[in-house]
């Protein structure tokens, strides 16, 4: 019976044996055939959903959803073909979880870019067969001395994920220390599109943003984006729906988000995806980042006891 060690010496954390076998977790989590554990590729456990809606799958580590696919749809999330999947390793595409920091960390270079949260184990907390036909998952991130020595608060984090006709995910917070301290986060989301020359995204006109392209500067966005270049924004201020809309795909992807109040846009273009190496031959092509985030300026103080809770909902409309 394969043993799974949750938590791996490969990321240089302390070992905090949990091990559990796949058949345990499909016994205490599993639904049916609507919610199956696997193991992946890179030795990475992986929970797939079939539902009446939908199909999506999330590896445990950074309880990152991979894919989410609506039954009646192209996928609506977008994984690289090229994604690299190894334990300690960011998986390129899906919705990886930026925490409890967004981009570099503010005085320590050495710690990851984006926080810790996408690469470290989170354990299953529960999972159920919804009356609507929606799968709902929920995972909490595994603290150990090395995700503590890069973030000395006392806190939880948690991430809720529904998979039906929508897809819902929520990240909460929950500072369980004395002190308070100042969160920031995104759920990284990469979006399926035909090409990036097929789409605008709505939803952030007259925002301003934060250009992080060549010289930083600080500009606004008159009309809907449309990307030609390079691009890499983070609009403050904002906790506006956006909308991507897919001329080519005929359709148009809605990002509801509560609790957040920055929005980031990114897409590589060429040069950048190619240095990357996970993207394949024009793979930016194919996707574009709309992240629901608290940022830059944006970024949330927690206090003491307090529960801080990031939820989007993505879902599908016709193009108008
Ligand atoms: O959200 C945009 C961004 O901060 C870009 O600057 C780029 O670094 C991107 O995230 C991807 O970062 P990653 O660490 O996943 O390669």
């Amino acid at each position: 019976m394969a043993h799974i060690q949750i938590c791996s010496e490969n990321n240089g954390f302390t070992i905090q044996d949990i091990t559990m076998t796949l058949a345990d977790l499909n016994q205490r989590f599993g639904i049916n055939n609507n919610l199956i554990f696997s193991e992946i590729a890179g030795g990475l456990i992986a929970a797939q959903i079939n539902n009446a809606h939908a199909s999506a799958s999330i590896a445990l580590q950074g309880a990152h959803l991979m894919t989410y696919q609506p039954n009646d749809e192209e996928p609506v999330i977008w994984l690289s073909k090229y994604a690299k999947f190894a334990a300690g390793k960011s998986i390129r595409g899906g919705v990886p979880i930026c925490w409890p920091w967004f981009g570099a960390h503010a005085t320590d270079s050495k710690l990851p870019g984006h926080g810790y949260a996408r690469t470290v184990m989170w354990e299953v907390l529960e999972s159920k067969a919804l009356p609507d036909g929606a799968t709902f998952i929920s995972l909490g991130l595994i603290e150990t001395d090395a995700t503590r020595a890069q973030w000395p608060h006392p806190c939880t984090a948690k991430v809720e994920i529904t998979v039906g006709k929508n897809l819902r995910v929520e990240l909460v917070t929950q500072n369980t220390g004395k002190e308070a301290f100042t969160l920031g986060e995104a759920l990284h989301t990469y979006f399926h599109i035909s090409d990036v020359a097929q789409m605008t995204i709505r939803g952030l006109e007259g925002c301003d943003y934060l250009d992080k392209v060549g010289e930083p500067a600080r500009r606004t966005q008159k009309d809907g984006i449309v990307i030609e270049s390079e691009v890499d924004r983070i609009y403050v201020d904002t906790t506006a729906d956006c909308v991507i809309e897919d001329r080519g795909l005929k359709r148009a992807i809605r990002i509801a988000k509560q609790g957040s109040r920055s929005t980031v846009v990114w897409n590589p273009w060429t040069e950048k995806a190619d240095k990357m190496g996970d993207f394949g031959q024009d793979g930016h092509r194919g996707m574009v980042c709309v992240e629901s985030a608290n940022a830059a300026h944006n970024v949330v103080s927690v206090a003491p006891g307090e529960t801080h809770r990031l939820a989007v909902v993505y879902s599908v409309e016709a193009l108008k």
